[in-house]
């Protein structure tokens, strides 16, 4: 059962599956996480800008798809509504925009990024934290990137972004010591998704470079780590994953191999 997108309801109470939330869930590491925790027997609440995609992957592992822009106090609020008892967040929704010096940095860009990656990790965090806690031993999975803990040239929008999503994600390891929630903060490299075709505004030619002559990751193989993550006992805290394709050694170095 799914949930209209225009109506969308809480899991049904008599639905005894523990409820995962999937920021970013309409493609990618977000879309591939929904179907791993499916898997594992979460009800998992889906949450895109296209709520028809989240909305059709929900009606196929059993979810709920709901419509969420990180970037909209409202739609969070909409979004989080009914959700008392939350056992993993996955904070998945964010991206790259642009590529380009601080010296001609576009700031509508840096604001996108900003608001996306750091703000919108907030946004919905804040508005999850008690459900969280309600749910006895709660995961909080935040996905930064190796762009979280390195900088790069013409990369300082994405990359000062995804620190900050990094720090916040951090502290909260802090300020929530001694409660009943576990964070792990996922570090990927190159995962070949639409990162790139959204960071490239659309241009899928130079999207495609990005990848040429190398073997990325896939979403799957991200989503993977994700689920081993949240399958693991209430005392152990996975608290930073880093994972890079054999062939990137860094943000700023990778080799042709093939
Ligand atoms: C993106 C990481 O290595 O593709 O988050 O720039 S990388």
């Amino acid at each position: 059962m799914t949930d209209s997108p225009a109506a969308p309801s809480a899991p049904s109470s008599s639905d005894s599956r523990p409820v995962a939330v999937v920021t970013g869930a309409s493609s990618g590491i977000g879309a591939a996480t929904a179907r791993t925790l499916a898997a594992q027997g979460y009800h998992v609440v889906l949450g895109a800008r296209r709520v028809d995609r989240v909305a059709a992957l929900a009606a196929e592992i059993g979810g709920t798809g709901r419509q969420l822009d990180v970037t909209d106090e409202d739609s969070v609020t909409a979004f989080v509504d009914g959700l008392d008892t939350v056992s993993v967040l996955v904070n998945n929704a964010g991206g790259a925009k642009g590529l380009d010096p601080v010296a001609t940095a576009d700031l509508d860009d840096w604001r996108w990024m900003w608001e996306t990656n750091v703000i919108g990790t907030l946004r919905v965090t804040k508005a999850l934290l008690p459900a969280l806690e309600a749910s006895g031993d709660g995961l909080i999975v935040t996905i930064t990137s190796i762009a979280a803990l390195e900088a790069y040239d013409n990369g300082a929008g994405y990359t000062s972004a995804k620190h900050a999503q990094g720090v916040l994600h951090r502290t909260l390891r802090f300020e929530l010591l001694g409660k009943p929630i576990r964070l792990t903060e996922i570090a990927p490299g190159m995962v070949e998704t639409d990162f790139s075709l959204v960071r490239f505004d659309g241009d899928q030619e130079r999207a495609d470079a990005v990848y040429q002559g190398l073997t990325p990751m896939v979403a799957d193989d991200v989503a993977e780590v994700i689920g081993f993550v949240a399958s693991r006992p209430p005392h152990v805290n996975l608290d930073l994953i880093v994972l890079k394709p054999r062939d990137q050694a860094s943000a700023r170095r990778n080799v042709k191999t093939g």
